[in-house]
């Protein structure tokens, strides 16, 4: 718990918006002068707009004049940036000069590239500094008092610019400017697990920033990109997937990233690329990619001279080996460090550097233990300019998690720090979830590696061992989205995630405050809203997702909704109890792989912190918590709480449309709306899932429940099947229930009255028919007027009944079975009118996912070049419903055409996720054919799984 954030100091935040919107109303001209415009959020936090307080303005006016030209490369940019930013900040135009004329000027610039530098700052003292480094002060020469902005290196020098920069947005005082800084990590790094075909693995902001197929074409976004990234002084960029295509490091490729990288260069960040490790063999058909084998040796000594001739500073590689799926040397017998040392062979005379990550698992049972038990005995066997980045913690970016145990274990290895930016498991781009927080709390974690305070921080800063490499990466949430993070707030994390790589020692509420004044403003009850709903909002989060640790109750591949019951094997729950037994004495031992102050506080009951408690034990239900709760009774306060909070976090921005833009402020709060309505599913699901476990009556309040049973299903409208679910009685008392599926307009359901005792679960079978148009619906539960019904909710897809159509299609192969009623639809069935549709010109493909049982679902008809599909619509008004998705693998969009025109398109897709498009169509007074064009992004399948036409009413 943030002791500065309590729950209380939330709640009276509600109070500041209050006063905030009373002092507003005082207020009004200038109300309007902040917040009248509407902003997309592309600007991010560099939106450098005037200084709203006057005095303020006027003595930053007279501090900064002029710009002193600085010299090419990253001294550009930096000079670039400054008249921008002061531009904006003063409300005036700051113009360049070639020698200060006037007190107020900036003088940026290394000891090389400015005589005034040079003149007054000591060599000595910016070296010290690094080339990184910078300071900002004041100084005289001549006639004249200037800003000083120097550094040792370029780098230091725009990052200077950017501090300069920042004490404007933050309406910090200029007058005793002394500023002296370098950064704690030397390697800061962004990861981008964008892919090949424009997608993003884990993103929630559409697709990829990086347009590969239009390369060496620079879009202006990279340098705006490349200002972001450098302004929270990010410099080096991975820019494809740790799941590597190999085609990155083709020659082709090479060649096409080559201006990037010049791009990034003039922002100080150093391009680099996730390598597949069978490259060799994919790239240029090698029959191994064994390390030990010379021809792979000379394969990637060659590939490394080859990029750098395109790309003079390139960083060097990450990789993923023998993780999920990717190539690595243990596919030959090799270590890890031997994988890594080929690699990082190549790259030594160029200077670059490997990073080898350390995820590796293959189950729940040893997840947190395998990356340990494999890299700790390789200490001391990797390159010098080998790296090995390691998960914050030993599972995968959970919402709560121990530091990772490597940290500290791995003396002789240079090692660095691997944070989640993007929100895979923290709510995605629906949740509020500031991570900055969670981050401080492994930074800060002693790991006793070198004795008490070995820090996190002083491990992958580099100098708690004498490492040559270290430093922090962290897995972007970068997207094609006009905001580049799709919830405007989750910005916070990206500039968050580089400040604290700056410097880990910053708080939370500093960087927070920062992010805020930068990105809306500095209104004081704003300012003081906002940044108390960031720093709570993890806590927030955590309590209806996965209090004390119990972690990973996501499910569904996608790692958004709960799934606590599919996941059982990482918390470990049964009627006994709940956690993971990881202790030396009774369990999988992981306590041990700490060092022995860290060991015995995990392995003992009595010293495990609470919020870690079911990560390391597992404890009955009743086990009592420092506060005095049992285990239980926390979990049910945890998540009914957390869902009062997350509606709390809402009210609290529904106060703040004031002082935020309408844009941003309605966009954000439609986040916030989803936020709430599945932080409900999130409480539901899990209170009704531990109440089912431990059958323990809460001792706050009752309830009546109802469980269905898998994560999703389909519903054929044509063979209705009674839905099955469970009914549970959480008050002290029996009760007769009357159950009903709580289902969309158009369905009818059945109700079935049945009797429950207190703390009983009896399984219930309601028939329901599905009817309206088809899609995909959340359905509840009703149970007649009660109130104190929690619903573990079911996502269900429905198909129309053949009955019911025009015209019903099942598309897909020649042999596949049929689905009822419906009409087969193959790429050999060419257009007849007789028969009232076919394929118009060249025929599509066709597959069959055998695993999948639905006779609906398992086949499609698919291509990567366009087709058309002819279909006789009937006179009168008509609605198209065309099934696309693909049961086995993801799907990108599916767009259809009519005249030329796109009337539908399908949002990406997980496997086994499909999406109905509805296309009205008119058959005019006496009908006609349509042609539906189906096409995809280039080198992607569109799909068509089934098609339904269906009159529409009156
Ligand atoms: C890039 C988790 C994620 C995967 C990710 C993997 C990794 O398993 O769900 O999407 O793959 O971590 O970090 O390699």
């Amino acid at each position: 718990m943030n002791a500065k954030w309590t729950r209380r100091r939330l709640l009276g935040t509600s109070a500041a918006v209050a006063a905030g919107t009373y002092l507003l109303d005082q207020q009004a001209a200038w109300a309007a002068l902040t917040t009248s415009a509407d902003e997309d959020g592309h600007e991010l936090w560099l939106r450098y707009r005037q200084v709203d307080e006057p005095r303020l303005l006027a003595s930053y006016r007279r501090a900064f004049t002029q710009v002193v030209k600085a010299g090419d490369g990253v001294l550009a940019s930096a000079q670039a940036e400054l008249v921008r930013g002061l531009s904006g900040l003063l409300g005036r135009s700051i113009g360049v000069v070639d020698a200060p004329t006037r007190s107020g000027a900036v003088v940026l610039g290394t000891p090389e590239s400015s005589p005034i530098v040079r003149s007054h700052c000591p060599a000595a003292e910016l070296e010290k500094l690094g080339p990184e480094g910078y300071v900002v002060r004041r100084a005289r020469v001549g006639k004249v008092d200037v800003v000083l902005v120097a550094s040792a290196g370029e780098r230091g020098v725009l990052y200077g610019a950017f501090h300069l920069l920042r004490l404007l947005q933050t309406q910090r005082g200029v007058e005793k400017l002394n500023v002296a800084e370098r950064p704690a990590n030397p390697l800061r790094l962004a990861n981008h697990w964008d892919n090949l075909d424009g997608s993003v693995e884990r993103g929630y902001s559409g697709t990829s920033i990086f347009h590969w197929y239009d390369l060496p074409e620079i879009k202006p976004h990279y340098v705006e990109y490349a200002r972001a990234m450098a302004s929270v002084g990010i410099n080096a960029t991975v820019v494809n997937n740790v799941n590597a295509n190999a085609e990155f490091l083709s020659s082709e490729m090479i060649e096409k990233l080559a201006p990037l990288a010049d791009t990034l260069r003039a922002w100080g960040i150093k391009l680099q690329l996730s390598a597949n490790f069978a490259s060799p063999m994919v790239l240029d058909g090698l029959e191994t990619a064994d390390p030990f084998d010379p021809a792979v040796r000379t394969w990637w000594r060659d590939k490394a001279t080859e990029i750098y001739t395109h790309i003079p500073d390139f960083g060097g590689f990450l990789v993923k080996a023998n993780s999920e799926g990717q190539p690595g040397p243990v596919d030959y017998g090799r270590t890890h460090a031997d994988g890594a040392n080929l690699l990082a062979e190549a790259l030594e005379p160029h200077g670059g550097i490997v990073i080898w990550r350390a995820f590796v698992w293959h189950g729940p049972e040893t997840w947190a233990d395998e990356a340990f038990e494999t890299f700790q005995p390789l200490d001391g066997e990797f390159a010098a300019n080998a790296l090995v980045q390691i998960k914050n913690g030993p599972i995968d970016f959970q919402v709560r998690e121990p530091a990772h145990p490597l940290f500290g274990a791995l003396p002789r290895t240079n090692s660095m720090m691997e944070l989640q930016v993007t929100q895979e498991y923290t709510g995605q781009s629906t949740h509020l979830c500031y991570a900055v927080p969670l981050w401080k709390e492994v930074y800060d974690f002693d790991t006793h590696g070198a004795g008490p305070g070995t820090t996190v921080a002083s491990v992958v800063g580099g100098t708690a061992f004498d490492y040559g490499h270290s430093g922090v990466a962290g897995v972007m949430n970068f997207g094609s989205s006009t905001n580049w993070t799709g919830h405007h707030l989750a910005a916070a994390n990206t500039h968050g995630f580089g400040r604290l790589a700056w410097n880990p020692q910053l708080s939370a509420e500093q960087i927070a405050d920062e992010w805020v004044r930068s990105t809306f403003g500095s209104h004081r009850s704003l300012v003081t809203v906002l940044t108390g709903m960031l720093l709570h909002s993890r806590e927030i989060y955590e309590s209806y997702n996965s209090p004390l640790g119990a972690g990973f109750v996501q499910g569904g591949g996608d790692h958004l909704d709960p799934c606590v019951r599919c996941n059982e094997p990482w918390h470990q729950s049964d009627a006994s109890g709940v956690g993971f037994d990881r202790t030396v004495a009774t369990g999988t031992g992981t306590t041990g792989h700490y060092f022995p102050a860290v060991t015995s506080v995990f392995e003992s009951l009595d010293t495990c912190p609470d919020e870690l408690l079911l990560f390391f034990h597992h404890v009955p239900y009743t086990h009592r918590l420092r506060s005095g709760k049992t285990v239980i009774q926390h979990i049910y306060d945890s998540h009914f709480s957390g869902l009062e909070n997350a509606s709390r976090l809402r009210s609290l921005w529904q106060g703040l449309r004031r002082q935020v833009d309408p844009r941003r402020h309605r966009e954000v709060l439609a986040r916030f709306d989803r936020q709430v309505d599945h932080a409900r599913q999130w409480r539901d699901t899990l209170v009704t899932y531990w109440f089912e476990k431990s059958r323990i009556l809460d001792r706050r309040r009752s309830w009546v429940q109802a469980q269905f049973g898998p994560m999703w299903t389909v519903l054929h409208e044509s063979s209705p099947a009674p839905m099955e679910l469970t009914v549970g009685n959480a008050t002290s008392g029996a009760l007769s229930l009357a159950v009903a599926v709580d289902v969309p307009e158009g369905w009818t359901s059945a109700t079935v009255d049945v009797d429950v005792p207190s703390r009983e679960l009896v399984p219930v079978s309601v028939p329901v028919q599905p009817g309206g148009p088809p899609g995909y619906f959340l359905v509840g539960v009703r149970m007649g007027a009660r109130k104190d019904v929690l619903v573990d909710p079911i996502e269900v897809l429905t198909t129309p009944a053949a009955s019911r159509c025009v015209l019903a299609l099942d598309a897909g192969t020649a042999a596949s079975p049929l689905h009822d009623g419906y009409r087969r639809l193959t790429p050999s069935d060419a257009w007849n009118a007789e028969v009232g549709y076919g394929w118009v010109g060249t025929a599509p493909e066709s597959r069959d996912r055998t695993g999948n049982t639905d006779a609906l679902l398992r086949d499609f008809v698919n291509d990567n070049a366009a087709s058309t599909l002819r279909i006789a619509v009937p006179a009168g008004a008509h609605d198209a419903y065309l099934l696309v998705g693909d049961a086995d693998v993801r799907s990108f969009a599916t767009y259809v055409r009519v005249d030329g025109k796109v009337v539908a398109e399908s949002p990406f897709l997980f496997r086994n996720d499909f999406a109905w498009l509805h296309v009205p169509l008119d058959g005019g007074a006496s009908g006609r054919s349509v042609d539906l064009e189906l096409s995809s992004a280039p080198n992607e399948h569109w799909h068509l799984v089934a098609l339904a036409l269906i009159a529409q009413k009156g």
